[in-house]
């Protein structure tokens, strides 16, 4: 996947873009990742990039002209455009394994009040929001986007089964992981994960999964619905956490 990100702050990826799973997808050259600073595209002695809201109003808007001939200097190839911005579609990780079947990705991270709208009309594919919020910037939004699809192009993660079975892939949460020491603080690892009987143990973290998904994204849930075998597997979860209450000592009121 070929990566272009069109921003007037390219050291704010750097770090992030540059450590652990993403940097060595660089290196292995199944990602590649291109800065362009919209000012270099400015031609004024002063290299604006942004100026006065016409109409009025606070703040200052990003200028069409050096955005369009930035957008036009990057070669291109069934390439696909996205602007950040808070009336965009909400990002998920449905739409992360969508865009990550794309061959090229080009990124406009927007700043201050916001961006030209003539350049949604001329060059923007999707807008895309990460959240009901404001943001000082799209450059941290085109991170959260870039890692979660990046980790899902095929060779970027170690094996691609952990892409499968993760939290949102069937709309349901992660089940909870543990590893060495058996016990901390006398917190113990379930028993059950110490069996060997993987039959029970992949029982146990569906189970866990959707009692976690249950409690915690209901909303998921009624989305997608539940098997009988899940249905079943939920109230056996119940009645073993009903049985816990009978361990629990009487208290005198
Ligand atoms: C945003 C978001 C976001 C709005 C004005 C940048 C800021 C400034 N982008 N999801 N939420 N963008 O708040 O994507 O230009």
């Amino acid at each position: 996947m070929k990566i272009d990100i069109l921003t007037l702050f390219p050291e704010m990826f750097y770090g992030p873009l540059n450590s652990s799973i993403l940097k060595k997808a660089q290196e292995k050259g199944i990602i590649t990742i291109n800065y362009i600073n919209i000012r270099d595209f400015t031609t004024d002695r002063h290299h604006q990039a942004d100026d006065k809201p016409y109409g009025g109003g606070a703040g200052m808007v990003m200028k069409v002209e050096p955005i369009i001939k930035a957008y036009e200097a990057i070669p291109k190839n069934n390439s696909f455009t996205i602007m950040l911005s808070p009336q965009g579609r909400k990002f998920n990780q449905k739409l992360a394994r969508e865009l990550s079947q794309k061959e090229h990705l080009i990124f406009i991270c927007g700043h201050y009040e916001g961006i030209d709208e003539r350049v949604r009309q001329l060059i923007v594919d999707e807008e895309i929001s990460i959240g009901d919020y404001i943001l000082t910037g799209g450059e941290i939004a085109a991170m959260v986007i870039i890692d979660a699809v990046a980790r899902l192009v095929p060779g970027v993660l170690g094996d691609e089964v952990s892409a499968e079975e993760e939290s949102f892939s069937d709309l349901l949460l992660e089940y909870p992981h543990y590893t060495r020491p058996r016990n901390f603080r006398g917190l113990e690892v379930p028993e059950v994960l110490l069996s060997g009987n993987h039959k029970k143990i992949d029982l146990w973290r569906k189970k866990q999964s959707l009692l976690n998904t249950l409690f915690r994204r209901r909303d998921l849930l009624k989305v997608r619905g539940l098997t009988k075998e899940e249905k079943i597997l939920l109230w056996q979860g119940f009645f073993e956490l009903a049985m816990l209450i009978d361990e629990i000592p009487e208290r005198s009121e």
